[in-house]
């Protein structure tokens, strides 16, 4: 009897570690798992933004953490940039503003790290590029309807450069599995 209970404790100590040690393991995992769910990365050209700007978007992922686009500064003093997420078109989800000394005078692309937001799959939502009077901002895009799942401010034809970044970390924990272990483990310690 006591060499049992003696086995028992032994056991649960080791699927203990076991749990711990594959925890970290997904954590790190999870750390890792940032990538592109929607993009236009075509660029034949772009436009000054006209006080606004903006491009439609569907996501295939829900966890939206960024947003990239490809844009350059006027150069000079500058209000800052204004980046939302909406949805509908007018109606902001997120925001997230941006120094124009954080963005450079020639054509690059730049990263709006916006707080974590959930977007529901499959529907429309909205990047939307505004800032002050007096603001100069240039955004690249691309003609001929690159990006199929949206339209632009510009058009049916004109998409603008967009990259929306994901967390798509799927939480793969084996807890169930080694629990369901230690209850084998202990029935049939049990039942001897
Ligand atoms: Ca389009």
């Amino acid at each position: 009897m006591e060499k049992k209970l003696l086995l028992r404790l032994i056991l649960i100590l080791l699927v203990g570690i076991i749990l711990i040690s594959s925890t970290s393991q997904a954590k790190s995992n999870i750390l890792n798992s940032e990538t592109i769910d929607q993009f236009q990365e075509i660029d034949t050209g772009g436009f000054w933004i006209d006080k606004i700007a903006w491009q439609e978007f569907q996501p295939e992922v829900k966890k939206l953490t960024k947003i990239e686009v490809k844009i350059m500064s006027g150069g000079g003093i500058q209000p800052p940039i204004n980046l939302y997420i909406e949805q509908p078109l007018g109606t902001i989800i997120k925001s997230k503003q941006l120094q124009s000394s954080e963005i450079s005078t020639s054509p690059n692309w730049i990263t709006f790290d916006i707080e974590d937001i959930k977007l529901n799959i499959g529907e429309s939502y909205y990047i939307k590029l505004s800032f002050s009077p007096g603001g100069s901002y240039y955004w690249y895009g691309s003609t001929n309807n690159p990006y199929k799942n949206g339209i632009s401010n510009r058009g049916e034809t004109w998409d603008w450069c967009f990259r929306t970044i994901v967390d798509k970390s799927v939480i793969k924990l084996p807890f169930k599995s080694n629990i369901n272990l230690l209850y084998y483990i202990l029935n049939v310690i049990d039942n001897k």
